[in-house]
């Protein structure tokens, strides 16, 4: 479905799309491929939500609060009773062996980025009733702190960086990062549970991930699953443990909104500002490389750092972590790195110079609209507004051109993946928002170094 005409005919496209993924409590990624309710997904439909329907976008927050597990983690997926087909599903995850899990609903045992905080932030700015909404910020305090204490707690070294435990917590399913941590894992075939990949009814096979990336993904399943989902047992021998940048620094931005959140309702927020500046400067210290000009990965099995150019290694703008000389060095990076048009910028998610670059295989290439939302909105921050202004014109140039898909080639811009997205309508909603100035309409902007 292309979309053409004015804004407020995409911004019409994209609340239909978001209509039509509401399950009733949370909205669906997609109504085929992703039939359950997502965790970062859900953040950022909230978001945009919020300027469609307030209620809903609170509702999409708390459907998701209400599936948190009692030591705090908040579960990348929330199943949904209804009749939508996916792997791995509830049966195979077994929320219900670890004893922190709720009976229901059932959920997955993994996490995905934090980005809560800066939604239930987002959500507050853009509710007309500012006393309900600090109700509402009031009411999510104490379960964001659950969630942010969980991964400090169970995943932080010492230096305040948090770790990933599955390619699926970083949202960024198979990315190259994973790949050197992924072939040291070799299990042997009666080690993987079988399984039926059911993605590929839905996307195309060159758009997913192969069947050796899923052996592995299924077999990190299965092993955490077997410790009953207990961190202590997990972190003691699990083969894939990473700390990224972009989990990293959402979670950076994550305790500073966490912090204004608790400013708002009167409540103290010195710990908020101590995770932030502890995880800030865990970045600053391990991930900058003056050789790429990037930020970089760490795998914690080894401790060596992962050098491989893709988008995350941008976004410790999103958190302000970069003094104003890292950051310009950044944006020179990025000059080279996005690929340009009479349009806009599209990011790709891989350098294109790399050769496993692939500009339609999800996280080896395309152009996520959630990749152009977390830059474009660093990039504000620290003034540089016409590149901030490209990205959102980029992403918006395909959407209008191809509609609401799941990711797009950044060097065609043809659309790939998951139809009738819908985070990818959140984000048009809330870029075109960011356009017209509400999106700041009563927030300050994070202070930059
Ligand atoms: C696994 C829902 C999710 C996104 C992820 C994206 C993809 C799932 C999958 O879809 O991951 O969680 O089955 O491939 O990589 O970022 O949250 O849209």
């Amino acid at each position: 479905m292309a979309v053409t005409g004015s804004h407020d005919e995409l911004a019409a496209a994209a609340s239909a799309v978001l209509e039509r993924n509401w399950m009733g409590h949370a909205t669906r990624p997609s109504p085929r491929l992703y039939p359950h309710q997502w965790s970062w997904d859900s953040a950022f439909m909230a978001m945009g939500q919020a300027l469609a329907d307030p209620q809903r976008a609170q509702q999409e927050l708390r459907s998701l609060f209400a599936a948190q597990w009692s030591n705090g983690l908040l579960p990348h997926i929330v199943f949904s009773e209804g009749p939508g087909r996916y792997f791995p599903g509830a049966d195979f995850w077994q929320s219900g062996r670890c004893p922190y899990a709720p009976r229901r609903p059932q959920t997955s045992g993994i996490v995905q980025p934090p980005v809560h905080a800066l939604s239930a932030w987002r959500v507050f700015e853009r509710l007309p009733d500012r006393d309900l909404g600090r109700a509402f910020l009031a009411e999510l305090l104490p379960q964001l702190t659950a969630w942010h204490a969980y991964l400090y707690r169970e995943r932080a070294d010492e230096h305040g960086l948090v770790e990933i435990w599955h390619p699926w917590e970083s949202g960024m399913d198979n990315s190259p990062l994973w790949d050197a941590a992924l072939a040291r894992i070799d299990p042997a075939p009666e080690q993987i549970p079988s399984y039926e990949r059911i993605d590929l009814d839905y996307a195309e096979v060159d758009h997913r991930p192969t069947d050796r990336e899923y052996d592995r993904y299924v077999f990190l399943v299965a092993s955490m699953r077997d410790r009953a989902y207990l961190p202590d047992r997990i972190r003691a021998d699990l083969p894939f443990r990473v700390q990224d940048a972009l989990f990293n620094s959402i979670l950076v931005r994550a305790n500073r909104d966490l912090a204004r959140i608790a400013r708002e309702v009167g409540a103290d927020h010195r710990q908020f500002d101590d995770w932030a500046a502890w995880t800030a400067g865990g970045i600053e210290a391990r991930m900058w490389s003056e050789d790429e000009g990037l930020y970089l990965d760490v795998d914690a099995c080894t401790g060596e750092r992962i050098g491989i150019r893709t988008f995350a290694g941008f976004t410790p703008l999103l958190a302000g972590v970069p003094d104003s000389t890292r950051a310009a060095r950044l944006v020179a990076e990025l000059d080279t790195f996005a690929v340009a048009s009479a349009d806009g910028l599209l990011v790709p998610s891989l350098g294109r110079d790399d050769p496993r670059f692939e500009p339609a295989r999800y996280w080896r290439g395309p152009a996520w609209p959630v990749v152009q939302w977390v830059l474009q909105d660093g990039l504000d921050q620290y003034g540089y507004r016409d590149h901030a202004a490209r990205l959102r014109a980029g992403l918006l140039a395909v959407v209008e051109r191809s509609g609401f898909w799941e990711h797009y080639d950044p060097t065609s811009g043809d659309a790939n993946g998951g139809e009738h997205f819908a985070w990818t309508a959140a984000i048009v909603l809330d870029v075109l928002a960011a356009g017209s100035g509400a999106a700041r309409r009563s927030g300050e902007p994070a202070p930059i170094p």
